[in-house]
């Protein structure tokens, strides 16, 4: 039985259209920049969210209506979810999808029974996979909510867990390879420590850097060739996370060797938790070489914390596909809608109205970006405003050809700086606007 038997495949009707069940701007076969749109974005559903979510938070209990749950979390209603999962990501046509192994199966009595769960879940997903052509963006463990990982998981102070974490991810990394992801995430969800006191930062960090290390020579032993990534978080759930930010993250790979194996998946509440925008870590990330992927959402500028929300601001959707587009494109990464629906969104319907209008927003942002490209007014804006550098000393210094004392001689000669010109803020700011508006 269709879990949205009301909602029919999801169609592009154009800008004009009215429909909030159908896209204006998404058409996946359209060209942008030479790829279709379909290729260009890669969007992905994320499964913890969007089939896992319950609308619960701190202050109350689920509220989300989801009629195709059964009373227990065991395997048979697992598989049934896998049946909604894969009819929604169907009828909303977004070719990829991304999942922690907690989220498709529930854990048994102990790893042997878990791991079983999980195969026979794997099974149905593959099933399911071959069915409609919707592939694996990248695939995860969830090292963070059992209470075994109360101290973390690479980074506990029990010797134990890190075991367990590692016998974890070996499997997910089996069953990522098994249904041919593109790629594997690594989140520290409680990679970190609440108080310094008690902690030993050397240790926990070379242990983290020790279990990457694992996990990338486990992919090459099993031949999984798909692309690694980190994902930046400052906080939450711990006060301070490892992988704090795009820079942190990055010092910390090339510190432990791990720089030709991992990239960045850059989320945007993330960015903004750690006081960044999601563009200053996709820049960064990008001109350092490690951007990878994108978990798109975003945060509530009055809230504190990790809110997810869909992303529906066209700005946000721009500056991100211009970074991707800027870097190359997104591929082997993504668009992945690490986000869910407010609580009291709780009816079905909502998840296709966040998704239809997520994937909009990142559809028109992506042409926003290529307009911005081709024209090439702000990237000329850019250049002109750094000339001093293309040309006379600026060249010479670039070029290496300088030290402080040629540079002391020729300012004793020349007494004193060019004139600077305007950093002309608002002009450029008006000049993006004319693409957006
Ligand atoms: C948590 C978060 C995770 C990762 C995957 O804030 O973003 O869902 O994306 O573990
Ligand atoms: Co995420």
């Amino acid at each position: 039985m269709a879990a949205f038997p009301e909602i029919s495949k999801i169609q592009f009707e154009g800008p004009g259209s009215k429909n909030p069940l159908a896209f204006r701007f998404y058409d996946e076969n359209e060209i942008v920049e030479g790829k279709t749109m379909k290729e260009q974005l890669r969007f992905s559903v994320a499964y913890w969210h969007t089939l896992r979510g319950t609308g619960s938070d701190p202050f109350g209990p689920g509220t989300m209506i989801r009629p195709w749950e059964g009373a227990i979390d065991d395997v048979p209603n697992a598989i049934n979810r896998v049946k909604v999962a894969f009819e929604f990501i169907e009828k909303l046509g977004a070719p990829f999808f991304c999942f922690h192994d907690r989220d498709v199966a529930p854990e048994g009595a102990n790893l042997t029974e878990t791991n079983k769960n999980l195969d026979e879940v794997v099974k149905a997903i593959k099933d399911e996979m071959n069915r409609t052509g919707i592939r694996l963006l990248w695939g995860t463990a969830n090292l963070f909510s059992n209470p075994r990982y109360v101290h973390g998981a690479a980074t506990s102070c029990n010797a134990d867990s890190f075991a367990f974490a590692a016998a974890q991810v070996k499997k997910a990394l089996e069953v990522t390879k098994e249904l041919g992801g593109d790629g594997y995430v690594f989140w520290g969800g409680r990679e970190g420590y609440m108080n310094l006191w008690n902690t030993d930062m050397k240790r926990e960090l070379d242990h983290l850097g020790m279990f990457m290390r694992m996990a990338v020579d486990y992919a090459a032993e099993i031949g999984f060739t798909g692309q690694f990534y980190f994902e930046p978080k400052p906080k939450e759930p711990t006060k301070h996370q490892y992988d704090f930010d795009s820079a942190a993250c990055i010092n910390f790979l090339r510190a432990y060797d791990l720089a030709d194996h991992v990239k960045m998946n850059i989320e945007t509440n993330h960015a903004t938790l750690a006081g960044h925008t999601v563009e200053h870590e996709l820049e960064y990330a990008g001109h350092q070489g490690f951007l990878g992927s994108v978990d798109a959402n975003t945060g509530d500028l009055l809230l504190g914390w990790d809110t997810d929300q869909f992303p529906t601001d066209v700005y946000l959707t721009t500056k991100i596909m211009l970074a991707f587009l800027n870097y190359g494109g997104i591929a082997p990464g993504g668009v992945n809608f690490d986000a869910k629906v407010r609580r009291e969104s709780f009816e079905p319907v909502d998840l296709f109205y966040a998704h239809v209008g997520g994937m909009d927003t990142f559809a028109k942002g992506l042409k926003i970006a290529a307009q911005m490209r081709a024209d090439g007014t702000l990237a000329k804006m850019v250049k002109d405003r750094y000339s001093s550098w293309d040309n006379g000393v600026g060249v010479e210094i670039e070029s290496g050809s300088h030290d402080f004392h040629t540079l002391e001689k020729y300012m004793l000669e020349k007494g004193d700086v060019d004139p600077c010109t305007s950093g002309r803020q608002e002009l450029f700011e008006n000049v993006v606007n004319q693409y957006i508006l």
